[in-house]
């Protein structure tokens, strides 16, 4: 054990977003105290939004795995590998290489993502290893390999902060890539010059800092971008030297721009645009040269991705801007290391290091590089399934044993119930996962507890191609093992220990970056080249700061920027562009499904929640799962804000919380991707979204769907708090609606349901909770609250009434945490919310956990900008994500006095 005089500061990057900041931790023993931004490093430069900034928060041996299991029970290593290969070799005997499989994802390190392709592709000769990154990041993957001949983002941060013109297209920056949305701030206000659109048929925080927004109709993209090109082409605005000399396939783009897009008026009414914005967004396009378009999901989660992202390319190329300062078209990762994954070759279409399958040569060159001769191995011929088309295989029974690691597919692919069928039928499932409770645990045969940020060491790759270290700060919990190791003791135990001998993750950074330069000359020389990293050594590897690939025996500081001479690694060495063809989405509104879906992401979550649901302040911004509904749909389906209500498809349905919204266009509504089976009922937006993915990148349409809309009658609605140790049980879960809200020392339970409030509560007794000791009710009006105390602490809180006249959320967490309660404490449990108690509502400011409820009273008495806001409740002054959130607020009360005014009969 450490001592306090062993303190340390530790340098490492952020495992949440693509930005990819440098970390500062402080460590002290075995607790990490303490995070800050790593003020040298050349992402954040000393920035980090919520999410970093609570990283330290969501540690902790409490709901890790710490031990592997084998059909559930617990288990040691030996006995985990050896069953765990025997088992899959036996399945290879008899079905072949190709029945096994491994799902991957981009938050695995990139020496754990090169060993399990190494192992899956090179040794068990199967092509089927695929990554969560097919979600994510494929359609911008296939469009650059398409046009600029590699998957190879060719601009930087600095080009965002150089830009005349920044671009967001379907992405919102503010939420998902906070750090780097605040350099673009900065930069704005340096630059009064500087111009943003928004392109987003939401209006999100990232319209905070837009000149322009067009909130166009979902999947319009291809045609916006087609026109102008078409617009560009007819107010000779073409960079016509560039494109003759450094590009082909400009006449047919074109020629298709022409024939699919016609002029501004059409475009405008296909996209639901007013055309004189329409054509300022052309115009301020088409005049500048430093433009850079960042686009994200909004553009890639579509069957029509691939070609939307040419068609913004198409645009780059015609303009000559790419390759220059301030320029070009930049797809922003989402994923920490979903660049490292597109390195390794973790897609199913890839075989190794930027060499697909079909590249002259590949698969030969790889073979001699692993020697997988020596070892009776043969890599596969061909690419393997892309996710969507891997779970239809182990749907079918053809994929009969599938390795899951780093994500979470039960939660997170398209046709959830349909994933969940095949994960069912699956002989065999491992998972390799950090935390106890997911949804995919469910379905593993063979569970195997990793270790996570914090306990890793290796390295990822950011959205600006920026390969940085992740170091280790505490041992792991239990028996965790790293994700490396684990590949390697099964490749052992499978025969190919002598390929897979490695004892620290800088041998296997080493090879990589072998492999990254092998045979690499000459015609088809590959961009991803990192073989100036060869031989670092085991220092060497520890001391590695941040640098841009490539990087090579010419570039040996990396490279910032890429196709500054206009050459492009094409056969011909010109880029292409690419003839689009816009096309619809394919989930089809409709009289059953009239309503259009969306769905993304919010601030303060990752993903499904497995670590930043277990930081109570990051739960506070929306504590419950929602559905963002424009005014005019909320009243025609006669649904209220705040009101429970039920989202269908075709097969499934997510129940969630009404808020209705402003920012919404008219039939269209919108959901958080975050909530699993964990933390509610029926909460997950892939069971809504149909398997329909891009013909090309194998991309699923999670953009897009067609839900109908209606409230969730229900007779009561309740808020319980219960003790951490205290579990709720299956009885007194069997409800329409539940959520699990986890605080500090408490958990908070969101409950309502159609059956009269009594006949739940007489089960009670069934749910083994601590017999009530104080009750208080008032039948009148059907509402009550109880609370259970054992030896003088507060086990259970319960309050049946709408949570809107909850009493102070802070309050009650510090009554649990409290060792006696006294009279005062147990009188105001049991009491309304008169006694001016109430909650501060949803938390705006999570750094400074400042609710609404305290905004808007501070707005009223005066406070009206964002600046007095911070001064008074210090919201808004730390980390700035909240500040178009606290604008907004302000905007809203503005109106709302206006409206007042307006409406007062001494006015009139
Ligand atoms: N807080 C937080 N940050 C994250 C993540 C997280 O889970 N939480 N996840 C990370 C990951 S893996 C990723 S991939 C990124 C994703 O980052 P983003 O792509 O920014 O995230 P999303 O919210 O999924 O979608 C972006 C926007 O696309 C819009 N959109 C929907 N349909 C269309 C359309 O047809 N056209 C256009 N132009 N826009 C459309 C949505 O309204 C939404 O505002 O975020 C990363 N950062
Ligand atoms: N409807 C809808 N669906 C979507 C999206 C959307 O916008 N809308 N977005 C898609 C996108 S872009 C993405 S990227 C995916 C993300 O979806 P997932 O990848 O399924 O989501 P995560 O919650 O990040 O899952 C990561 C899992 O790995 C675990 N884990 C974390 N670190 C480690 C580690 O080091 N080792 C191991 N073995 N496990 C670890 C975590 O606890 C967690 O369970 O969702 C996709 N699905
Ligand atoms: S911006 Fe992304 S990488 Fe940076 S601190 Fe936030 S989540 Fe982490
Ligand atoms: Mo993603």
């Amino acid at each position: 054990m450490q001592h306090a005089d062993t303190a340390c500061q530790i340098k490492t990057t952020c495992p949440y977003c693509g930005v990819g900041c440098g970390v500062i931790a402080s460590v002290e023993g075995e607790r990490v105290t303490h995070v800050e931004g790593d003020g040298e490093h050349p992402a954040n430069f000393g920035r980090l939004c919520v999410k970093g900034s609570a990283l330290h928060e969501t540690l902790g041996e409490r709901g890790r795995l710490t031990t592997p299991l084998v059909d559930g029970r617990p288990t040691d290593w030996d006995t985990a590998l050896d069953t765990l290969t025997a088992r899959l070799q036996v399945i290879r005997q008899q079905h072949g290489n190709a029945s096994v499989a491994a799902y991957l994802s981009g938050q695995l390190l990139t020496e754990d993502y090169y060993v399990a392709n190494k192992l899956f592709k090179g040794f068990l000769g199967t092509p089927h290893l695929d990554t969560n990154s097919r979600l994510c990041m494929a359609s911008a993957v296939a469009a650059y390999k398409r046009s600029l001949g590699a998957d190879a983002v060719p601009c930087n941060y600095e080009d965002l902060e150089e830009a005349e013109l920044v671009v967001l297209v379907g992405s919102n920056l503010a939420w998902n890539h906070p750090v780097l949305y605040q350099r673009l701030k900065v930069a704005k206000t340096r630059n009064p010059l500087m111009r943003i659109v928004v392109i987003d048929p939401r209006v999100t925080d990232s319209c905070e800092i837009a000149d322009l927004y067009l909130g166009l109709k979902p999947g319009s993209d291809a045609l916006l971008f087609n026109g102008l090109l078409a617009w560009m082409a007819a107010t000779h605005r073409v960079d016509t030297l560039y494109v003759e000399a450094h590009t082909e396939g400009f006449v047919e783009a074109l020629d298709m721009a022409k024939a699919t897009a016609g002029d501004i008026a059409t475009v405008a009414q296909a996209c639901d645009l007013d055309p004189e914005r329409l054509e300022t967004f052309y115009y301020w396009f088409a005049s500048q040269l430093h433009v850079v378009t960042l686009y994200s999901q909004g553009i890639n989660q579509s069957t029509s991705g691939t070609d939307k992202c040419n068609a913004i390319i198409n645009c780059h190329l015609a303009g000559g801007k790419i390759g220059l300062p301030g320029a070009g078209p930049f797809s922003i990762t989402g994923q920490p290391n979903a660049m490292g994954g597109r390195e390794v070759g973790g897609l199913a279409n890839q075989l190794a290091a930027h060499m697909d399958y079909h590249l002259p040569g590949a698969l030969d060159r790889v073979s001699r590089f692993w020697s997988t001769q020596t070892l009776a191995a043969v890599l596969p011929e061909a690419p393997g399934y892309k996710a969507i088309e891997l779970f239809d295989a182990i749907e079918r029974g053809e994929i009969k044993a599938l390795w899951v690691m780093a994500t979470n597919p039960a939660v997170s692919l398209p046709d959830a119930a349909r994933v969940r069928r095949a994960l069912n039928a699956c002989p065999l499932v491992i998972v390799s996962e950090c935390v106890s409770d997911t949804d995919m645990l469910a379905y593993a045969d063979i569970v195997l507890p990793a270790t996570g940020w914090s306990e890793k060491e290796g390295t990822v790759t950011n959205s600006e191609r920026r390969i940085s270290r992740q170091r280790g700060l505490l041992p792991p919990p239990g028996e965790a093992r790293h994700d490396w190791w684990i590949i390697c003791e099964a490749a052992k135990r499978l025969g190919f220990g002598e390929a897979f001998g490695y004892a620290h993750p800088w041998e296997i950074f080493d090879e990589h970056a072998r492999l990254s330069g092998f045979e690499n000359e000459g015609e088809g020389k590959r961009l991803f080249d990192i073989s100036a990293l060869v031989g670092l050594g085991h220092e060497g590897y520890e001391r590695l700061s941040p640098i841009q690939w490539p990087v090579t025996a010419n570039a040996p500081h990396g490279t910032a920027r890429l196709f500054e001479e206009g050459v492009f690694p094409t056969p011909s060495g010109r880029a292409h562009l690419l003839p689009v063809t816009p096309r619809p989405p394919e989930q089809k509104v409709s009289d059953a499904y009239p309503l259009r879906l969306n769905t993304g992401r919010i601030r303060d979550q990752w993903h499904t929640m497995t670590r930043t649901g277990r930081a109570p302040r990051l739960m506070n911004h929306r504590p419950e799962p929602y559905i963002d509904v424009h005014p005019e749909d909320a009243a025609t389906y006669g649904i209220s804000d705040q009101q429970l209500a039920v989202l269908a498809a075709p097969h499934g349905r997510y129940r969630g919380r009404v808020r209705v919204a402003n920012a919404q266009r008219r039939g269209e509504v919108f959901i958080p991707m975050h909530w699993s089976d964990v933390h509610s009922r029926e909460a997950r937006s892939g069971a809504l979204i149909e398997g329909l993915t891009d013909p090309v990148s194998g991309q699923p349409e999670s953009k897009q769907g067609a839900v109908s809309l209606a409230p969730l009658s229900v007779a009561w609605e309740a808020t319980l708090l219960c003790a951490d140790d205290v579990t709720l049980n299956e009885t007194a879960l069997a409800l329409d609606y539940w959520t699990r809200i986890p605080m500090q020392g408490c958990q908070r339970w969101q409950l309502a349901d159609a059956r009269p409030v009594h006949d739940w509560l007489a089960q009670t007794s069934a749910w083994q909770l601590a017999p009530a000791t104080l009750w208080c009710e008032d039948a009148g009006e059907g509402r009550f609250r109880a609370a259970g105390i054992v030896d003088g602490r507060l086990r259970w809180w319960l309050m049946i009434a709408p949570p809107r006249e909850l009493p102070g959320l802070a309050w009650l967490e510090a009554r649990f945490n409290a060792p006696t309660l006294d009279d005062a404490s147990r009188r105001r449990l049991l009491a309304g919310c008169e006694d001016g108690a109430a909650d501060t509502g949803p938390v705006v400011c999570s750094c400074h956990q400042v609710g609404q409820a305290a905004i808007v009273r501070a707005i009223r008495a005066g406070d009206t900008s964002v600046e007095a806001l911070g001064a008074r409740l210090a919201c808004g002054t730390q980390c700035g994500s909240c500040l178009p959130e606290l604008k907004t607020l302000i905007e809203e009360e503005r109106r709302h006095a206006h409206a007042e005014q307006a409406s007062s009969p001494e006015m009139a």
